[in-house]
């Protein structure tokens, strides 16, 4: 029996990411009553189209699935997993940054967003069991950025209405010419 077969099996399927101005974007996702197959199947998939994509956070509103579950790898050998069920930020810095994002659901456009330096959350992990990360740097940015998703809000919404508004002009006439292409 020739391997390919079992290898197409094993390679969870991608999911499609919404792009901004979508409306789906703005659910407030719902708490995640039990982490089962179900769910477990969700991460797996949501980890092969961040990878796939190239990001370096997912949040599950992204791929309209309201429920709060993220994942993130923010590490250059995209080999460190991390898994946030019903996350939650215990505190936040006092000190922020303004840092360049780009968004998955918003793409081609990066701008400066003011975060806080480092932050303190507790998640669920993949197995249910509970967890308190504290996270610095770019993992900070990251779960902040994931955790503004799951409420509904996209990092334009930090931008000047003037802005905001040219970047939804362009992605919709974007994709206006992706239908008729
Ligand atoms: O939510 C998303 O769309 C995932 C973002 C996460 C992110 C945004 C801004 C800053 C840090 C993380 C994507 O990963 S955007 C693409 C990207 C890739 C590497 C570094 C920064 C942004
Ligand atoms: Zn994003």
């Amino acid at each position: 029996m020739p391997l390919w077969p079992i290898l197409i099996m094993t390679s969870p399927s991608l999911l499609d990411i919404l792009c901004y101005p979508d409306p789906r974007l703005h659910t407030v996702a719902q708490p995640v009553p039990v982490v089962d197959e179900r769910i477990r199947g969700l991460i797996e998939r949501m980890f092969a189209t961040m990878y796939d994509a190239h990001g370096i956070g997912l949040a599950a509103t992204q791929v309209d699935v309201h429920e709060r579950v993220i994942v993130i790898d923010v590490s250059e050998t995209r080999d460190q997993p991390l898994v946030l069920i019903n996350p939650k930020i215990e505190w936040a810095s006092p000190e922020t940054r303004r840092g360049e994002e780009g968004c998955l659901s918003v793409p081609g456009i990066y701008d400066g967003v003011e975060r806080s330096v480092s932050v303190r959350v507790t998640a669920l992990d993949g197995e249910g069991q509970s967890r308190t990360i504290e996270a610095e740097g770019m993992l900070a940015v990251c779960i902040q950025h994931e955790m503004d998703h799951l409420m509904g809000k996209v990092f334009v919404e930090y931008l000047s209405p003037l802005k905001r508004n040219r970047i939804k002009h362009k992605l919709v006439k974007a994709h206006r010419e992706a239908l008729r292409a």
